[in-house]
């Protein structure tokens, strides 16, 4: 590797080197490193392909496996559009939500990086997938108003299955889509976790999305709480980043007998998330429930009453969402969300090419090329084979969505949890069950974290075959699951009308509920000090973006951060290899940093008689042969 330094410096190629070369070119001496890295990647290949990733345990690997998706050809120079991020930075956040107001067009939102993965394959989308793409996004579809590509479970996922860094991710993309606004999805006090936390660490954790390169911040509570906001609203504000405060769709419009959610209560919510400062509305609608005739009354409403715009969100769980979005439309909405064709449909959001091609024409065209936009979905469709094994098993919109109520992100991981229970045959109750839990807990608004809470509790009652009225009958007994004592114990918050009492009481035993927000009761963390703590266990220096991954999941970063030390940074390899190893005399190419390819292939492999095998791989025209442990 030092020859290797030696003959492709520039000096040297250039004849230049005097005798004092070697003393003053240290970048001579920079291939250990590189080693390294390349070792630690072949032991975590070695991993895979001897032991698998412990994440596909159980399911089925696709066969044939996929090939590495092909990238778009660009034909001729790229349109001269003003992405919507440069628009923002010229006219900031008021006047950007202004002109927002006033475009003809209806701006469209891709979710195909964060909702649409989240929701079609439990989130388990790598960046590799995302950046390879991202650069043609800025000649493809340059009139798109954000992508949303951070946040919601991605955050957590992203380190505790994929061994990838969130924050890594959201800097190469940033770095990719220079001119298009970045938009995350944020649980206001919930961060991006489960549960409140206390005001400073939300706001720490909000202060370094922004910087580390998030523009728009959808906010939203789980109960609607807008107190529960504010927090999180006042940070968005105060780093300069456009606030989009959603208030979260539940039950139905025009069903007299649930009154509870009719439209003043959702205009009295968004005027009130005006007066807390929110530069856009967004109607959130998790579950994809609203209807055409639902979402045109709440539009005209909103339009009417709030001077904010106002930005749809929905899901395809029915398989007739898009009659909303085009009702939305129609009733002057100004912005909605779409995924790009292969990622969209079912439990993700409508189709963006079909809706596009829709307008088209018509007074609110999108402005956006069908072309452009099939170019992005053909890779999206090679993209989505490597992520088969964790697709639900669903072929068709059900109408059963209006009856549980299930956000779109919730349907797969509550099918996977039933799964791991032993209950995946008995999944029409457990979906007649979170019914009838929401029924139970006084009719809430079900999306992270509390339809986590709901789900749990559907779980419960399905595994120990309890009814309704078993559980709430005083006489009897049991032992609910923690995190429904939490929720009762009010540290997600509380919704507008309270919790059920008698309920409340049975599953508290005596236990006193919060009075106050569990943010505001929850002790300021002293964040210097914790700092220093992470930095000594961790054994070297921590950035402040690693301090808000310990501070939202104190677990899951450890071990993650373990993983990074052992492995080093698996993201770069491919999604095959890293989900599905390397066959024998399968070649990879990573890229470990620009310009520097490894090419890998795995020649054979030979079983020891000491419980290891041993694999054959050839580095960059170079043998290596790396020991692993047989697992189990
Ligand atoms: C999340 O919080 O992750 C959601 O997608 C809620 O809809
Ligand atoms: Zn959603």
């Amino acid at each position: 590797p030092f020859l290797q330094n030696v003959i492709t410096h520039p000096l040297f190629v250039s004849g230049q080197c005097t005798t004092r070369f070697i003393d003053t070119s240290p970048e001579l001496f920079r291939f250990s490193a590189r080693r390294d890295r390349a070792t630690k990647l072949l032991s975590f290949l070695g991993e895979i392909i001897v032991n698998g990733n412990p994440e596909m345990a159980g399911r089925q690997h696709p066969s044939p496996l996929p090939a590495q998706p092909r990238l778009p050809v660009l034909a001729g120079p790229a349109p001269v559009v003003k992405g919507s991020r440069d628009i923002f930075k010229e006219l900031g956040a008021e006047r950007f939500a202004q002109w927002m107001r006033e475009q003809p067009q209806v701006l469209i939102t891709d979710t195909t990086m964060r909702d649409a993965h989240q929701s079609l394959f439990a989130t388990r989308m790598r960046s590799a997938d995302m950046l390879a793409i991202a650069p043609y996004y800025a000649k493809l579809a340059p009139q798109l108003l954000s992508l949303e590509c951070w946040g919601g479970a991605t955050f957590d996922v992203a380190m505790r299955f994929l061994q990838e860094d969130p924050w890594q991710r959201l800097a190469a993309l940033r770095e990719a889509v220079p001119g298009t606004l970045l938009q995350m999805l944020l649980r206001a006090s919930n961060a991006v976790g489960y549960t409140n936390y206390p005001d400073n660490v939300v706001r720490q954790f909000i202060q370094q999305a922004a910087a580390g390169g998030v523009d728009l911040f959808r906010v939203f509570d789980s109960l609607n709480w807008v107190d529960n906001m504010r927090v999180a609203m006042d940070a968005v504000r105060e780093s300069g980043a456009l606030c989009e405060a959603a208030i979260c769709y539940t039950g139905d419009l025009f069903d007299s007998s649930r009154p509870r959610y009719n439209l003043r209560y959702y205009v009295d919510m968004a005027k009130q998330l005006e007066q807390a400062g929110a530069h856009i509305i967004a109607i959130k609608d998790m579950a994809g429930i609203c209807k055409p005739r639902a979402v045109s009354a709440l539009v005209s409403a909103l339009k009417q009453e709030v001077g904010l715009p106002i930005h749809f969100h929905t899901h395809d769980t029915s398989g007739i969402a898009a009659a909303s979005v085009l009702a939305a439309i129609d009733a002057g909405v100004d912005a909605v969300d779409a995924a790009l064709d292969a990622m969209s449909g079912l439990t993700s959001q409508p189709n963006m090419g079909s809706i596009v091609a829709a307008l088209a024409g018509g007074p609110r065209d999108s402005g956006l090329d069908p072309q452009g936009l099939q170019q992005l979905s053909d890779y999206w469709e090679q993209v989505r084979r490597s992520y088969a094994p964790f697709e639900a098993d669903m072929r068709a919109g059900t109408a059963a969505v209006y009856h549980h109520e299930m956000p779109g992100g919730q349907v797969t991981n509550l099918r996977e949890q039933a799964r791991s229970l032993g209950l995946e045959a008995r999944w029409p109750e457990v979906a007649e069950a979170y019914a009838q839990v929401n029924l139970l807990f006084g009719d809430i608004v079900k999306v992270t974290p509390t339809s986590k809470v709901v789900g749990d509790m559907a779980l419960f009652m399905v595994s120990n075959d309890l009814t309704p009225a078993q559980v709430a009958d005083p006489q009897r007994a049991i032992d609910f699951p923690d995190s429904v004592v939490s929720l009762f114990k009010g540290e997600l918050g509380y919704p507008a009308h309270g919790f059920p009492e008698a309920l409340q009481r049975k599953v508290l035993k005596g236990e006193m509920a919060l009075t106050k927000r569990a943010g505001a009761l929850l002790p300021a963390v002293d964040l210097a000090a914790e700092q220093q703590r992470l930095a000594a266990s961790l054994g070297r220096d921590c950035t402040e973006q690693e301090l808000a991954s310990h501070l939202m999941y104190p677990k899951v970063f450890k071990d993650f951060a373990a993983h990074s030390a052992r492995f080093g940074d698996v993201s770069i390899l491919p999604t095959s290899a890293f989900f599905y190893g390397l066959k024998e005399g399968e070649e990879v190419c990573i890229e470990l940093e620009r310009g520097k390819t490894l090419i890998v292939q795995l020649l054979g492999r030979a079983d020891t008689d000491d419980g290891h095998v041993k694999l054959f791989f050839e580095l960059n025209g170079q043998a290596r042969v790396i020991k692993v442990a047989k697992a189990g």
